[in-house]
């Protein structure tokens, strides 16, 4: 309880908040995250040898249905108390930037519109070609074959469609690290929230907040290398911990 009392001082106390997200605030909402071995039909995948250019280079179905039944998984689910808490901080909080790693929209779902998606999303497919976006069908339940799925045709120039994230070995979108970044540098504050921090660059993310002065709060169940740069470890559930943390914040 003591150490959630101190990271409610310094959160309440704060004229700039950034809140850095990973997987683990999805978690409770029912996104297995890249820890977890995959569940379902993708337990024989590790995700790290499906994100990536190569995999979808050699087998665009295979890859493309696991984007599908994560984007699917993802419409199902809703947001949990760790994202409402979070738009309840930007709410309090005037000058807070959301950057997520994650690529799911649920953060935009619990209210944070403006979020900053360093890894991009599931929602925003584009063509390999003209890198058109495209418009993808709304998914009539889970999608079928659970495995492979053919990726759909740019309408422009006829071109494979990809999914909208960033995989291993590709750089981050240059305006997203640059609004993450500034936050970082700027923040009072930094939350990290739910993520293993082993994933550069963004996971340089905090590291620059505290070599800035900001002090970083850390929501996890389990220690991570970020313990080691956080004035405080909260050590629990993000839907568990953030409310909590935000009622002392700000009692209303
Ligand atoms: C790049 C989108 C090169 C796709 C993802 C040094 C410098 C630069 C790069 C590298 C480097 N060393 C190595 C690299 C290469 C690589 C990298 O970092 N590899 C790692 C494995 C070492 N980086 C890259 O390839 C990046 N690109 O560097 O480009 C380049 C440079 C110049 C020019 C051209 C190219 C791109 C990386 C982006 C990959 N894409 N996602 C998709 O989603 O499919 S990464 C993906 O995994 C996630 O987005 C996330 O970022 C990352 C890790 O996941 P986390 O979010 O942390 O989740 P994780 O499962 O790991 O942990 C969950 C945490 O939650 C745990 O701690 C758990 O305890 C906790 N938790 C569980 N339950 C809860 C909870 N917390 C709270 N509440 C709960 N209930
Ligand atoms: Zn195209």
């Amino acid at each position: 309880m003591e150490h959630l009392r101190e990271a409610a001082k310094l959160l309440a106390q704060a004229q700039r908040v950034a809140v850095f997200t990973g997987a683990g605030i999805s978690a409770e909402s029912g996104v297995p995250t890249f820890r977890d071995a995959l569940t379902g039909l993708w337990e024989r995948f590790d995700a790290q040898s499906l994100a990536t250019p190569q995999a979808f280079q050699e087998d665009p179905e295979l890859v493309w249905g696991w984007y599908e039944w994560r984007r699917h998984r993802v419409t199902s689910v809703r947001p949990n108390a760790g994202h409402d808490a979070v738009a309840a901080i930007e709410a309090h909080a005037p000058h807070t930037a959301v950057i997520t790693q994650n690529v799911d929209d649920l953060h935009e779902r619990a209210g944070s519109a403006q979020s900053v998606h360093l890894h991009g999303s599931l929602f925003a497919p584009r063509c390999t070609i003209c890198a058109e976006p495209a418009v993808l069908p709304a998914l009539t339940g889970e999608p079928d074959g659970g495995r492979r799925l053919a990726p759909p045709s740019c309408a422009s120039c006829g071109g494979m469609i990809r999914p909208g994230v960033v995989w291993f070995g590709e750089s981050l979108p240059e305006a997203a690290l640059e609004a993450a970044v500034r936050a970082a540098a700027d923040a009072d504050v930094l939350l990290t929230i739910g993520t293993s921090g082993l994933v550069y660059p963004a996971a340089e993310i905090p590291r620059l907040a505290a070599r800035s002065g900001a002090a970083v709060i850390q929501v996890n169940p389990q220690p991570t290398p970020l313990d080691r740069i956080a004035a405080v470890n909260l050590h629990g559930p993000a839907a568990g911990t953030l409310p909590d943390l935000v009622s002392l914040a700000w009692p209303d």
